[in-house]
């Protein structure tokens, strides 16, 4: 399977963020803890430049704990902040705001020393459905953006006003133009960054239970009860056991088509369990 997903939107979206730049102090990178290689954009590279940048573990609530401990362990030896947050928690709020306000922010001092006092401007930026829109309405305490569980709900800017000093630009989502390394497409397929209209949703699903029973044997067997010893048959037929299992069938056979969308809604709900697909060694990050 081979997938490439670049819509036009996404052309406009980075052109948005650019034109923004120069307006911005500091940069809020959301990145899904449980894939946080694959949520990195080349673009970003060249557009953001040295703004100042908080990386954000977004839904760390679906990551595995001690990966995402690694995660951050990186990000601490390579010199750039980084820290972990979900929904579920209401410290959240504070550490995102502390991070933003605490990154040095040349611009805003530049401004002090000419006497003059504004709001923080931050960027949100990330991959789609990585919860950028979630953080915001989190900061702000009330439903300022709308928020989705499928890629591409924000389509275009939108400023957000905080009492404490602090703007929040929210922005659409946004991937690699092109995929150089297709494990990178498939991670960003499973934790929903990428539509599953624009692959084959069977293919998708065996490659994603191929990668679950080299991580996360345990999980898969105990959620689909089934034995360890029958994970070392192919994805293919794991796939058709869970469809069995679960009741997808049509005339008595398999609906493999159904089952394919319920093996990856449970990966990405979190039903399987807390689940890391990468980490930084595999990287050379
Ligand atoms: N479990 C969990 N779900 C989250 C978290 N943050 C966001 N979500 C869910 O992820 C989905 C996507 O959230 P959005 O905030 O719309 O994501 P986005 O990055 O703004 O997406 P685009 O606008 O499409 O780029 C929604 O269903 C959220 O409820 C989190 O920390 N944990
Ligand atoms: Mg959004």
């Amino acid at each position: 399977m081979y997938i490439q997903w670049f819509p036009g939107h996404m052309t406009k979206a980075l052109r948005l963020i650019e034109e923004n730049i120069t307006n911005i102090d500091v940069v809020g990178y959301v990145l899904d803890a449980r894939a946080p290689f694959a949520c990195f954009n080349p673009a970003f590279d060249k557009i953001l430049k040295d703004l100042p940048c908080v990386f954000v573990l977004n839904k760390c609530d679906l990551a595995d704990d001690t990966v995402t401990a690694k995660w951050i362990s990186y990000f601490k030896s390579i010199g750039m902040d980084a820290i972990t947050v979900s929904i579920d928690k209401h410290s959240s709020v504070n550490l995102i705001k502390s991070s933003f306000a605490a990154a040095p922010k040349k611009s805003i001092e530049r401004l002090k020393a000419r006497g003059v006092y504004r709001a923080t401007r931050a960027m949100i930026v990330g991959v789609p459905n990585c919860g950028k829109s979630t953080i915001i309405n989190t900061l702000s305490g009330k439903k300022s953006t709308l928020v989705g569980d499928k890629p591409g709900v924000t389509k275009g800017k939108q400023w957000i006003r905080l009492d404490e000093g602090l703007e929040l630009l929210d922005t659409p989502g946004t991937l690699w133009s092109k995929f150089e390394d297709q494990n990178i497409a498939q991670n960003l397929l499973f934790i929903g960054s990428i539509s599953d209209a624009v692959v084959d949703i069977i293919e998708g699903a065996q490659l994603l239970l191929a990668k679950l029973i080299a991580l996360y044997p345990h999980l898969l067997a105990k959620r689909f009860k089934l034995e360890l010893e029958a994970l070392k048959n192919s994805p293919a037929w794991l796939l058709e056991e869970i469809a069995k299992k679960r009741g997808c069938l049509i005339k008595g056979q398999p609906d493999l088509t159904r089952a394919a969308f319920l093996t990856l809604d449970e990966f990405k709900k979190g039903k399987i369990g807390k689940i890391t697909l990468e980490i930084p060694a595999d990287y050379g990050k």
